[in-house]
């Protein structure tokens, strides 16, 4: 190999590294300039690979890495934004090789714009695309300083200006998507807010049971499951609302109307279909709510036997009507505004069904005369009906009288928990556990506990409800694909 045919080689390969470089520097720009939203330009990509991978794929994403999957899928979308972001930079550098100066500065300026274009056809953000852009044009700048520095070629004053204002943009930049990055938070907060809320959250938190480790009956962190790791981000005076499809009349409402219809405080539990049984994708919130029906009524659909919700996030589900006009729209959550990862501004809550009909950042509900597939339903699952009955074991404490404390909650949506019991002889003989007071509300979780004094060898604990119906929750077992998981929860204890 001849030296010529060596130092080309040297060349692609420095190139290239400058172009990933820069594509990484786009994706850095964007996110500075719009933090974690959806003018963030990993958001679309990330949300493609979501609604492009088969069902299959997604099932086993879910049930096997749970949230982890969408992790790797984000990461995943961050390479293919910053490789793709790349390839105009690759481009200019090889374009321009051997030209002159003015040629390099252009063809800087050309990837920079060619950046910020693509960024802002994904995304249709200028900020983000700005962002982007300057990022793309700030490395080749670099790259091209620092070569001619080694070649020996000493900066211009220009040039060297050009590249500290880059630097110091992107500083700003950064500061600024730092102060953004602070997130509305879903957590139910220490100080109780006042009114209505505040006096149900005090009830729930004097309702508790004092066990330790036990979460408490409106969760600290309520569980978040999306179909895009970046969720959207609502103006609450541009959302609407519109009833649409077999009605007599489309109706729509702004959030406003929604305000100045009857609300209450109500507590409702959500449970995903694609937690396993003992997992931890079950939790509890007071939420400020006006009644479907109403809206239903003024549109007057006499006819339709099903609703698909649609959602700003691409999301959408199909449910019996019937379900619906028990349903529920809720525009706050633990006493403030709705967060935004829970559907800001306004979001379905449907008693006594999974998670997945629930749908956040409710756009649409469309009246069908005939039943069709909703996101999930494409993908395998069948998780719009009632929930499984269930109770979980979360805690195992060892009293200081040497008695095992077991405990946590147990849910059977609309049903409602009768009561809960505990074998701790792998299922041979059963005793009834201790339920906290039952909180107001047709669709909330109680809590169980139990304490018995351990035998001296290795026992199993077995755990399960019986539902308001007086039914036992099932014992046969099976997976969260595709309708739920089911069967008893048990624990070995060793003394
Ligand atoms: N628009 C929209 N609504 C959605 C989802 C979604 O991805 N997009 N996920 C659903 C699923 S699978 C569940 S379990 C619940 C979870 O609600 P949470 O994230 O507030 O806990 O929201 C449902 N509503
Ligand atoms: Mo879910």
């Amino acid at each position: 190999m001849d030296s010529a045919d060596t130092s080309r080689r040297r060349q692609f390969a420095v190139d290239g590294v400058v172009a990933l470089a820069a594509g990484t520097a786009a994706v850095a720009g964007s996110y500075a300039v719009a933090g974690f939203t959806p003018a963030f330009v990993v958001a679309p990509v990330e949300g493609a690979l979501a609604r492009t991978m088969p069902g299959v794929v997604v099932t086993l994403v879910i049930t096997v890495l749970g949230s982890l999957g969408q992790q790797l899928n984000l990461l995943t979308a961050v390479g293919l934004a910053a490789v793709g972001l790349g390839v105009p930079a690759l481009a200019a550098r090889r374009g321009v090789r051997g030209r002159a100066p003015v040629a390099t500065i252009a063809a800087v300026a050309g990837a920079g714009l060619a950046v910020g274009a693509l960024v802002w056809l994904l995304t249709r953000s200028p900020g983000s695309a700005t962002g982007a852009g300057v990022a793309v044009g700030g490395v080749l700048a670099l790259a091209g300083f620092v070569e001619r520095s080694e070649a020996g070629v000493l900066p211009t004053d220009t040039e060297r200006r050009g590249i500290l204002a880059a630097v110091a943009g992107t500083a700003v930049a950064g500061l600024v998507a730092d102060s953004r990055g602070i997130d509305s938070g879903s957590k139910a907060q220490r100080a109780l807010p006042e009114g209505p809320a505040g006096d149900l959250l005090r009830e729930a938190r004097q309702t508790s049971l004092d066990v330790t480790g036990l979460e408490p009956l409106v969760s600290e962190h309520f569980y978040q499951v999306d179909i895009n790791s970046v969720d959207p981000t609502i103006d609450s005076e541009e959302w609407s609302l519109s009833i649409t499809g077999a009605v007599n009349e489309e109706v729509t409402v702004d959030l406003k109307d929604l305000r100045e219809m009857e609300s209450r405080e109500e507590f409702v539990t959500l449970r995903c279909v694609g937690e396993s049984l003992n997992g931890r994708k079950t939790d509890t919130a007071v939420w400020t709510v006006v009644d479907v029906a109403p809206l239903l009524e003024r549109a007057g659909a006499p006819e339709g036997c099903c609703v698909m919700l649609r959602a700003v996030d691409g999301y959408f589900v199909q449910f019996p009507r019937t379900a619906l006009e028990m349903g529920m729209l809720a525009y706050g959550m633990n006493g403030r505004d709705l967060p935004r990862g829970h559907g800001a501004p306004v979001r379905a809550l449907i008693p006594g069904h999974w998670g997945e009909v629930n749908t956040k950042w409710l756009s649409e509900i469309e009246i069908l005369d005939e039943p069709v597939d909703g996101y999930w339903e494409k993908r395998g699952w069948h998780g719009t009906g009632p929930v499984e009955t269930v109770a979980k074991l979360h805690v195992t404490n060892l009293l200081a009288d040497s008695r095992v404390e077991v405990a946590g909650h147990a849910y059977a949506g609309t049903r409602g928990v009768d009561r809960v019991e505990v074998s701790t002889d792998g299922g041979a003989t059963w005793t009834e556990a201790e339920l906290s007071t039952p909180l107001p509300g047709e669709d909330v979780w109680r809590q169980w506990v139990y304490r018995y004094d351990p035998p001296d060898e290795s026992h199993e604990v077995v755990v399960r409800a019986v539902d308001g119906t007086g039914t036992v929750q099932p014992s046969e077992e099976s997976g969260a694909f595709p309708s739920g998981p089911t069967g008893w929860v048990s624990k070995t204890i060793r003394p």
